[in-house]
């Protein structure tokens, strides 16, 4: 019987990969199964989230009298739980939770890795059936193993991440992530209930016409960036102008179609809010560890996004991510308006 050996499952794709490492203790192929198990149970709730008056709304009882939680916080609950009970995970840092958690647990405290993630980024979309997406960042832990890992852990810079990725609940349901072996993407089959490798070692784009910002802050962000949007709208005929501005107010699907398809997607400072409104740790840093790694670039506007030194888990940074010749003409307006120091 010929075995097709084409569609490869996440398991094997990762197990395939440890192979390639004998020296590997297989525990970031097991932190990735973890993953993709919390994932599966995640995308089963967002897909039903329409159903919420049949289901109940969150904080209300259900039929089967059981208490509905917020999406985000089932979905928090989902990738804590695989990962504590998982081989591989010391300890998480979440955006739904105020400080890390730190599992201390002998087999945790064994653990060769801490996790970083945003259970549901714009969950706020799921009433009106918008795609979302979850976001995690994997760090080796720095502190000594056999004992409980410490914050340190965490406040890595992202140029440190052994692997990073999103799941997109959208038309299908993509989980993407990235190691330095390169980015690839599985789409899950849910005649078999897997991710199967469906974007094997996907490039960005070198240049796109995508670009995607909130119109609204215009007047709010630097000259430099006012000076590349109006670019992005002028662009002649013969350069693919003008650029389409693609906005859905999901990060994750923004940057995903901008990944595949070429594009820039920014979340610029403002005058009220010069840092922005994304999260360095879970959101930037995951983000611009796999557009990197399959060729873009990511910055905050002044320098590299992955030098950034973090300082605690929730503090926000600018984003701008995407397709390498895009990013270096952004560039080249804050330089003018003496704005990056790249
Ligand atoms: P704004 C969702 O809340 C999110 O974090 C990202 O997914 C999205 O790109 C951004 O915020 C939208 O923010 O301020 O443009 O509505």
């Amino acid at each position: 019987m010929v075995v097709n050996r084409k569609i490869l499952t996440l398991d094997e794709f990762t197990i395939q990969q440890l192979r390639q490492f004998p020296t590997a203790t297989g525990e970031l192929s097991s932190l990735l199964r973890d993953m993709g198990l919390a994932a599966k149970r995640v995308n089963v709730e967002v897909n039903k989230a329409g159903l919420v008056d049949i289901l109940g709304d969150a904080g209300s009882i259900n039929v089967q009298g059981e208490d509905v939680k917020k999406l985000d916080i089932f979905a928090n609950n989902q990738f804590m739980g695989a990962l504590q009970h998982g081989i591989s995970c010391a300890g998480i840092g979440s955006e739904e939770l105020e400080d890390f958690v730190i599992f201390d647990d002998e087999v945790s405290n064994n653990s060769k890795y801490v996790v970083l993630f945003d259970p549901l980024d714009g969950s706020g979309n799921i009433d009106v059936n918008i795609s979302i997406g979850t976001i995690f960042s994997v760090f080796r832990r720095v502190s000594p193993k056999g004992t409980p890992c410490t914050k340190e852990d965490f406040l890595q810079p992202g140029n440190k991440q052994v692997a990073a990725g999103y799941i997109i609940y959208g038309s299908s349901t993509m989980l993407v992530y990235a190691t330095k072996r390169g980015a690839n993407g599985f789409t899950l089959d849910p005649s078999i209930g897997e991710f199967c490798l469906s974007h094997p070692n996907i490039q960005c784009p070198a240049t796109g016409n995508f670009y995607s910002v909130n119109h609204g802050y215009f007047f709010k962000y630097d000259k430099g960036v006012q000076k590349y949007i109006t670019a992005c709208q002028q662009k002649p005929k013969s350069e693919g102008g003008p650029y389409t501005q693609r906005y859905i107010g999901s990060m994750v699907a923004d940057v995903h179609r901008n990944l595949l398809k070429g594009g820039i997607f920014m979340y610029p400072g403002t005058t009220d809010r010069p840092n922005g409104k994304l999260r360095l740790l879970y959101e930037c840093n995951p983000l611009a560890f796999i557009v990197e790694m399959a060729g873009g670039r990511a910055t905050n506007g002044q320098q590299r996004v992955l030098d950034v030194q973090p300082h605690q888990l929730h503090q926000r940074s600018p984003l701008f991510i995407g397709s390498r010749q895009m990013m270096d003409e952004l560039e080249n307006y804050l330089k003018e308006t003496n704005e990056a120091n790249f």
